[in-house]
């Protein structure tokens, strides 16, 4: 057990970002609440159980107890409070700030002065001067005397085995001097990981929207080399792991059916709206976005011509959707391009069947088996790990005579052999 840390830490949201920061605090020894306004999530905290399929929670829930509650008033007994609320888009992709704000605002009415408040959420440059800091003004507090304001941007990755809460290196940003080196000396307490001091807390809030759009153009990037090889009749994936062979300047990221979850699909357009009310236009930033929501319909096309060159449509044929979750082993729908293509299939009165083990709710049969034998063809929208074991014979078996492999995981050869009309996103 580590040091006694003799403060107090209030995780205001449990989501996959505060619910394992909550658990390393209370780790580091810190006495710690958690606050979330979701009943049922609290209720299952209490009992140990994890509301998230994650390892480092569902591993360390019941080692380092947490208080989780509803009730706002632990805020008010709190010296360190940390907001890890979402900042998602709305359908026309603009960013949605008000959990943020709620979450603020609830802050400013129980926190007791001479706390240290730190936002995790990813939230565009300016954020931190123009909503949070005038919601605690109004509230009687004066920033850098009576509370203290900071901005550390959450990484946490959901499914890495690796990388998590107890290691990320992080940079933090504050108003001030005081309110640095209080949140520093936070993030160093419990973390065992480089903690890097921002110039102000608008660098801050910029380097979360800058990892993110960093990944959003580089698949973007491989997504348009895809369309573009598909029509050379070149594996875009032989090449991205030939150019990977580099040891040096090149980063191999991977086209498929689509870019989903939280962060990245959402945090550039954090960035393009800021920019545009300052009158600078990120014209490659949203490139990159159309590129990247281009793919789930480029992935039903392709399926159509497949079908279309055994005399097929979509129409009445019986689809099978290998995964709806945003990315590999975790059960996240969030932006997820499986929900963009079955709304496009649904479009074309195909039969439908989902399959995701990772999200029996938005699944249509109950088990592999039966999405094979129900299914003439497949779209794979996910690369689980339960799909990428599939034996490719089991596919000759239930007949299946197309399938589009969305994450480019599964033997292009070896389905090839068996007669299965095989179609990668770019190979
Ligand atoms: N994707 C591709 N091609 C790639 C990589 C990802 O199409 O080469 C797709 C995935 O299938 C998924 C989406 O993009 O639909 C996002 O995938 P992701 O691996 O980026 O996973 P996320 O959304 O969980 O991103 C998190 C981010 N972490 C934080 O925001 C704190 C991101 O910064 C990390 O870089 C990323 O994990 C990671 O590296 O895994």
């Amino acid at each position: 057990m580590s040091q006694k840390n003799t403060q107090t830490v209030c995780i205001v949201g449990l989501g996959y970002v505060g619910l394992p920061l909550a658990i390393r605090c209370s780790e580091k020894g810190y006495k710690t609440f958690g606050f979330d306004n979701n009943q049922k999530k609290i209720k299952s905290i209490q009992a140990n159980k994890s509301p998230i399929k994650e390892a480092y929670i569902e591993k360390n829930l019941s080692r380092y107890p947490i208080s989780a509650t509803t009730n706002e008033k632990v805020i008010a007994t709190s010296n360190i409070i940390i907001i890890c609320v979402p900042t998602p888009v709305d359908k026309n992709f603009y960013p949605d700030l008000s959990p943020v704000i709620s979450a603020t605002k609830l802050v400013a009415k129980n926190v007791q002065k001479g706390s240290l408040v730190i936002l995790e959420s990813t939230v565009n440059p300016g954020v931190s001067e123009e909503i949070i800091a005038p919601i605690f003004q109004k509230a009687g507090f004066e920033i850098g005397k009576d509370v203290f304001i900071a901005h550390c941007p959450e990484r946490i990755n959901p499914g890495d085995s690796k990388w998590n809460v107890t290691n990320i290196p992080r940079v933090v940003g504050a108003f001030t001097a005081a309110g640095l080196e209080k949140a520093v000396a936070f993030y160093k307490s419990i973390i065992d990981g480089n903690i890097r001091p921002m110039k102000s807390i608008r660098e801050a809030e910029a380097v979360k929207i800058v990892e993110n759009s960093f990944r959003d153009i580089n698949i973007a990037f491989v997504n348009e080399l895809a369309k573009s090889f598909d029509k050379l009749e070149i594996d875009v994936k032989d090449v991205i792991l030939g150019a990977a062979t580099k040891p040096f300047a090149f980063m191999p990221h991977f086209p498929s059916c689509g870019v989903g979850g939280h962060c990245i699909p959402v945090d550039p357009y954090y960035l393009i709206e800021k920019a545009k009310r300052s009158g600078f236009n990120h014209k490659f930033l949203r490139t990159a976005r159309e590129i990247n929501n281009s793919m789930p319909i480029y992935t039903v096309e392709l399926l159509k011509n497949a079908l279309n060159k055994i005399g097929k449509s979509l129409k009445g044929t019986s689809v099978g959707i290998l995964g709806v979750a945003y990315k590999a082993n975790v059960d996240d729908v969030r932006e997820s391009p499986a929900v963009s293509i079955i709304e496009e299939i649904k479009k074309s009165e195909a039969q439908l069947n989902i399959f995701d083990p990772y999200i029996p709710s938005q699944s249509t049969v109950k088990t592999l088996e039966e999405l094979l034998t129900k299914s003439e063809v497949l779209i794979l929208a996910t690369d689980h790990n339960e799909f990428k074991n599939i034996d490719p014979k089991d596919f000759q078996k239930h007949d299946i005579k197309i399938i589009i492999d969305g994450k480019n995981c599964l033997n292009k050869e070896v389905l090839e052999k068996l007669d299965i009309i095989y179609k990668g996103i770019g190979r």
